[in-house]
């Protein structure tokens, strides 16, 4: 059974851990939009590795948080449960007004999502080690290469919209900032050299004082471990 933490009366139930750096992005989005949820932690660290049960697999067969369940039916993807919180809650908006800058926004997330996170997921790491028998030493290297390449993208992708700060794409948070955070995050914990992306570095600065970033944070999540 899950440790299920009940957060004000709500609808919505946020499959989740304080680490987990996907359902992060889901949680920002939820305090961005106010929207209660309750919180259930899955931990998915060895030995627990309770994502990988009967229990969980069936929430997401793909075993892997965040999940949210809403109204009895169960979302998958963080991107899929952004879009579907956005139709459901449209404001405040995660995408810019403007077309453009909302496919760029969308665009650097999926960088996130799709070109570098799952490169370094718990999952790809262990195989690496365990299946694949690599030393510690190639897999820093596997881990580092791809950090690295997708963090030029991300500096890149971002650096013609700083005029308009402070965050990735204007004044107000979007996508773009949810997926950042997190991603740079794990890469900050792992000691990883992210000096050559100032931009990243500003923006990151920037989410650090924003009520819902401070509400989404590991730190903040009631299985967040204490002290005791
Ligand atoms: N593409 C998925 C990624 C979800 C994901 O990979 N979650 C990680 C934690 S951040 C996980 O559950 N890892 C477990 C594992 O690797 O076995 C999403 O955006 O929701």
């Amino acid at each position: 059974m899950f440790f299920r933490i009940w957060v004000r009366f709500m609808t919505y139930r946020l499959y989740n851990s304080h680490a987990n750096s996907a359902g992060r992005r889901v949680r920002i989005a939820l305090h961005l939009k106010d929207i209660p949820f309750e919180y259930v932690s899955i931990d998915i660290a060895p030995p627990a590795e309770e994502h990988l049960g009967e229990e969980f697999g069936k929430i997401n067969p793909m075993r892997l948080i965040p999940a949210l369940e809403h109204d009895g039916n169960v979302l998958i993807e963080s991107m899929a449960i952004l879009d579907y919180l956005e139709d459901l809650h449209p404001e405040p908006s995660l995408y810019p007004a403007d077309p453009l800058k909302k496919a760029q926004a969308k665009a650097f997330a999926m960088t996130v999502a799709a070109g570098m996170h799952p490169l370094h997921n718990m999952r790809v790491i262990k195989y690496l080690g365990q299946e694949l028998a690599l030393d510690q030493k190639a897999v820093a290297k596997w881990y580092v290469t791809w950090a690295d390449k997708g963090l030029h993208a991300l500096e890149t992708l971002v650096s013609e919209n700083r005029e308009e700060g402070p965050y990735c794409f204007g004044a107000n948070p979007s996508v773009a900032d949810l997926f950042l955070v997190p991603q740079y995050a794990n890469y900050q914990n792992l000691g990883l050299n992210l000096t050559l992306y100032p931009h990243l570095a500003v923006i990151v600065e920037a989410c650090a004082a924003h009520p819902a970033f401070i509400k989404a944070a590991p730190e903040n999540q009631p299985d967040f471990p204490g002290d005791g």
